[in-house]
């Protein structure tokens, strides 16, 4: 949980970038990999990530969502745009339009109590774990991995030592 504004912006705008750099490596002929057939593909998990950001304002944020809205885009470039547009958009908002009572202010969605300060950990996470989705689809279709938090596959070897398997 937060209670400080500050730190919630230090943590998302490191946490943004590193999506930034996963949503980078995505081409066009990598969005349509599945989990399993017929499931989420990767386009829907990077997709839902440049949309999610915009949950938020359903704790009173005023700001624009992405373009195009639920509709899974076939540009892998598009999507990486729009989820940077989205994420600094979300940064901005909060940083202007909540302070730190804010965060320990409770709303109710959907007859659910929520801690502002709690749904932005949340927001952290949920990023975070589909992040990590991703990089494996990413492995799968043959992309090379950016490091997230600690060295890939590829990293190792580029250093010259031996990788982990
Ligand atoms: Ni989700």
């Amino acid at each position: 949980m937060f209670t400080k504004i500050a730190d919630f912006v230090k943590e998302w705008e490191a946490e943004l970038k590193l999506t930034e750099k996963v949503m980078a490596v995505l081409t066009d002929e990598s969005l349509p990999r599945e989990v399993i057939p017929g499931r989420r593909t990767l386009g829907d998990i990077a997709w839902h990530l440049a949309v999610s950001p915009h949950y938020m304002s359903g704790f009173g944020l005023v700001f624009d969502g992405p373009e195009g809205g639920e509709r899974v885009p076939e540009s892998a470039a598009f999507i990486a745009r729009e989820y940077g547009k989205v994420s600094r958009a979300l940064l901005d908002a909060v940083s202007k339009q909540w302070n730190d009572e804010s965060l320990l202010e409770s709303t109710e969605v959907m007859g659910q109590p929520y801690i502002i300060g709690e749904t932005l950990r949340f927001t952290i996470m949920h990023q975070a774990h589909h992040r990590g989705q991703m990089t494996v689809l990413m492995r799968q279709a043959g992309l090379k991995i950016p490091e997230v938090y600690g060295q890939t596959y590829d990293s190792w070897v580029e250093a010259g030592m031996e990788p982990l398997k």
